[in-house]
C-alpha cells in the first residue's frame, strides 16, 4: 500500500544564495514545494497532532533553514530541505522542489526548478574487528556513523567474541573477533552507504591483503530495506549472513523478531547454525554500543 502525503506548496523564502556575487548581495526569492510521504492513519485515528507532522512548524523550519544558511546551488537547498523533513520521525520519504524564478537567465523565462526525492531506509550493518584495540575501533566506527547527517543509529547489538573464520575454516591461531550488528536508518542509497562504510574502514587502518584476512575493522551491509542485488560490488542481502554465527547471534540478541529476506527468521537461522559442531560464540561484557 502506498503511503499518505502531506504537501506544502509555494513556500517563499528570501535568501542570498547564488553562484554570482551580485546574487549574494541582492538576494532573491526561492519558492519551495514539499511532499512528505508518511502514514497519517495514527494521527487521524486519535485526532492526535503528536502522531503527524505539524505543517506550520515544518514550514517555518524550512524557510528559516533556507534564509539562515545560504548556499550556492538550488540543488543544495533542496538537499537540505529534504534532510530537515526526514529528520522527523514520521516522515518516510520526501519530494522537494526548489524554484528560482528570479534566476539570472539572459532570455525570457518563467521558472527554473530542481526536484529531488529522498527516502529513509532501514538497514542492518555488521561490524567486526580482530586486530588492534578492537572495542575502541568499533566504538569509533559507531560514532563516525552516527555523525553522518544521513545515518541514524536506531539500535545496536551487544558485542560478541567469535573465533576467526578463514577461507580454510575456523582458525584458532588467529586473533579472535569482536562482532556486533547495528540497526540504522539512512537517507543514503545503498551504494553511498557502502562508500561511507569503506571510508570509515580506511580511516581505521583497514587493509585488504587477503580475503577473510585479519582486519582492524570490517563494516558490511547485511540488509538494505527489501533491496535485492547480486552485483558482486554490493550483494544484498549479504550473501553469507544466513550462515554466519558472528552476524546471526548479535542480530538475534538485538531484535528477536528480525527476518533476513529470502532466508527467514534470524532466531531460526541461528538455531540451525548453532547445531554445527564447533560453532562458537561468547558474550563480551561491555557498555552498550549506542
Ligand atoms: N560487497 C558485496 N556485497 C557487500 C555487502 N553487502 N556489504 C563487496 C559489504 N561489502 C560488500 O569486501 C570485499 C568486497 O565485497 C567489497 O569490495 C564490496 O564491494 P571486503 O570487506 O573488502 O573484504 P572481505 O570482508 O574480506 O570480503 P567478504 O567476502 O565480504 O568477507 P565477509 O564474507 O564479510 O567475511 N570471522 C569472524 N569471526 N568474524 C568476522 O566478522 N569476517 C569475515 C569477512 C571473515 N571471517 C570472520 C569475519
Ligand atoms: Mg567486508
Amino acid at each position: 500500500m502506498s503511503l499518505d502525503r502531506l504537501s506544502l506548496s509555494g513556500l517563499r523564502a528570501f535568501a542570498h544564495p547564488g553562484v554570482y556575487d551580485f546574487e549574494r548581495e541582492a538576494g532573491q526569492h526561492f519558492v519551495i514545494d514539499v511532499v512528505v510521504h508518511l502514514d497519517l492513519g495514527p494521527a487521524a485515528g486519535g485526532d492526535a497532532l503528536a502522531e503527524t507532522i505539524h505543517y506550520g512548524e515544518l514550514a517555518e523550519d524550512i524557510v528559516h533553514a533556507v534564509e539562515r544558511d545560504p548556499v550556492e546551488l538550488i540543488e543544495t537547498v533542496a538537499e537540505r530541505v529534504a534532510w530537515l523533513v526526514l529528520a522527523r520521525r514520521e516522515a518516510r520519504a520526501v519530494e522537494v522542489t526548489v524554484h528560482k524564478p528570479e534566476a539570472p537567465i539572459p532570455v525570457p523565462f518563467e521558472d527554473v526548478s530542481v526536484t529531488i526525492r529522498r527516502r529513509r531506509t532501514r538497514a542492518v550493518i555488521a561490524v567486526g574487528s580482530n586486530l588492534g584495540d578492537r572495542e575502541g575501533t568499533i566504538r569509533q566506527a559507531v560514532l563516525a556513523l552516527a555523525a553522518h547527517p544521513g545515518i541514524r543509529i536506531v539500535e545496536a547489538s551487544p558485542l560478541v567474541v567469535t573465533p576467526a573464520l578463514k577461507v580454510e575454516g575456523v582458525d584458532h591461531e588467529a586473533p579472535e573477533y569482536l562482532n556486533a550488528v547495528l540497526g540504522v536508518e539512512t537517507t543514503l542509497s545503498a551504494r553511498a552507504l557502502l562508500a561511507e562504510l569503506h571510508r570509515i574502514e580506511d580511516a581505521h587502518g583497514r587493509t585488504r591483503e587477503q580475503r577473510w584476512g585479519d582486519r582492524t575493522l570490517d563494516l558490511d551491509i547485511v540488509t538494505f530495506g527489501e533491496l535485492r542485488s547480486e552485483d558482486p560490488r554490493l550483494s544484498l542481502p549479504h550473501p553469507r549472513a544466513h550462515e554466519r554465527v558472528f552476524v546471526l547471534a548479535p542480530w538475534a540478541a538485538m531484535d528477536e523478531e528480525a527476518v533476513l529476506p529470502g532466508h527467514g527468521r534470524v532466531v531460526d537461522l541461528l538455531t540451525e547454525v548453532l547445531r554445527n559442531p564447533g560453532t562458537e560464540v561468547s558474550p563480551y561484557p561491555a557498555e552498550p554500543l549506542a
